[in-house]
């Protein structure tokens, strides 16, 4: 039979039948051409959420189009991956360069972006004059103060918001100070100023900008019960002591190997701080054990439900604790974790199938 011959209503049908696998293909790999999904998925996380949503900017993000393009369009929030630490700001104990980090809070500021600020205080990204420094217990708090009071009044009234001390805690929930079996980091910062330099430095923060919002940050709290009853230990004697703290980031790198009860739960009990809460630094690997060249389908369905309940657990949080969500990384093209696909964006910077459950998360 000739092509003419044939009636018109079976090149419609085989027409549709190959549009719908197409449509299936493509929503298993994230990249959807079907027109009912772009529809239903056409408002960007920032719209659709009751919250800020954020990622991490460097940079390096202005020399790339795309991943520039998906901040303006996705998100209301950034945090800076690495341009505030003091490995990027203070090339000698008394100078600072506020070049990049200058430039991505202008940058963010202009296009109606909150910016927050990370961080202040690590055991980690310590540039070689601090681990070098020899000084009495007094030059180090000067060291500490002044870090603290030259980053807060810099940038006063542009960021109002600052992870102040990160991962002093190791996961047994003491504080971490030197090398032992269940922390493999050390802290100079504890070493030189003794047990109680972390609540020092919320209140030099605190002094410096009186109305900046003051941030906790730690990773674990979804798989170390010891370090998620310390943190909350830890702001019950801060408020018996007049200690300013206003919120709590829980970082969540984690893995698609967790289970939904340990994400929920680690939520749910930090919010009962009453403190505001801000998943500071989100992204869910694959690879664990086993490492993939690839991530399968069956992989991305898993990451796809845990970003699900993440926000749906997130949002169900007394909307006066939602500090926001914070992606650690725009596409998996950006992350710090390699070889592996832990964001909402592929290495093309298409809609992966997690974006489209956070979204939904959002939305419930
Ligand atoms: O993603 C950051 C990476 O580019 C840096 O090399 C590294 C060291 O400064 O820090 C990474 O970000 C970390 C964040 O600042 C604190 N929590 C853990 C993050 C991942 O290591």
């Amino acid at each position: 039979m000739e092509l003419s011959a044939r009636p018109i209503y079976l090149y419609l049908i085989g027409y549709l039948l190959f549009f719908s696998q197409c449509v299936t293909k493509n929503s298993t790999a994230g990249l959807t051409t079907d027109p009912v999904v772009a529809e239903k998925y056409a408002d960007p996380l920032k719209l659709v959420s009751p919250f800020p949503i954020g990622t991490v900017m460097s940079l390096s993000t202005f020399g790339l189009p795309q991943a520039l393009s998906i901040v303006k369009t996705e998100f209301s929030s950034v945090t800076c991956e690495n341009a505030m630490k003091i490995q990027a700001t203070q090339p000698t104990a008394t100078t600072f360069n506020f070049t990049e980090s200058d430039s991505i809070t202008n940058y963010c500021l202009r296009n109606g972006i909150r910016l927050h600020g990370h961080n202040l205080i690590w055991h980690q990204s310590l540039p070689a004059w601090l681990t070098a420094f020899q000084g009495d217990s007094a030059a180090w708090e000067n060291v500490l103060k002044s870090r603290i009071t030259t980053m807060l009044t810099h940038f006063k009234g542009r960021v109002k918001s600052w992870d102040v001390v990160n991962e002093a805690l190791s996961d047994d929930g003491l504080l971490r100070v030197g090398v032992t079996s269940s922390n493999s980091k050390a802290s100079l910062w504890a070493q030189k100023l003794g047990k109680d330099y972390v609540a020092r430095c919320f209140q030099y923060a605190h002094a410096a900008d009186p109305d900046a919002r003051l941030f906790y940050n730690d990773y674990g709290q979804e798989y170390s019960p010891a370090k998620l009853n310390a943190i909350l230990a830890m702001v019950k004697d801060f408020q018996k002591r007049g200690i300013p703290i206003h919120g709590l980031g829980l970082q969540f790198h984690t893995n698609i190997q967790r289970s939904d009860t340990d994400l929920k739960n680690a939520i749910a009990q930090m919010a009962t701080s009453g403190l505001l809460i801000h998943i500071s630094e989100l992204d869910i690997s694959m690879n664990g054990s086993q490492s993939y060249s690839a991530p399968t389908p069956a992989m991305l369905d898993i990451q796809k439900s845990r970003m699900n309940v993440i926000a749906a657990a997130y949002k169900a949080l007394p909307a006066s604790q939602r500090f926001g969500i914070t992606f650690w990384g725009i596409s998996d093209a950006n992350s710090w974790i390699t070889n592996d696909w832990p964001l909402l964006f592929d290495k093309s910077y298409a809609k992966k199938p997690a974006y489209y459950g956070f979204w939904d998360g959002l939305k419930l």
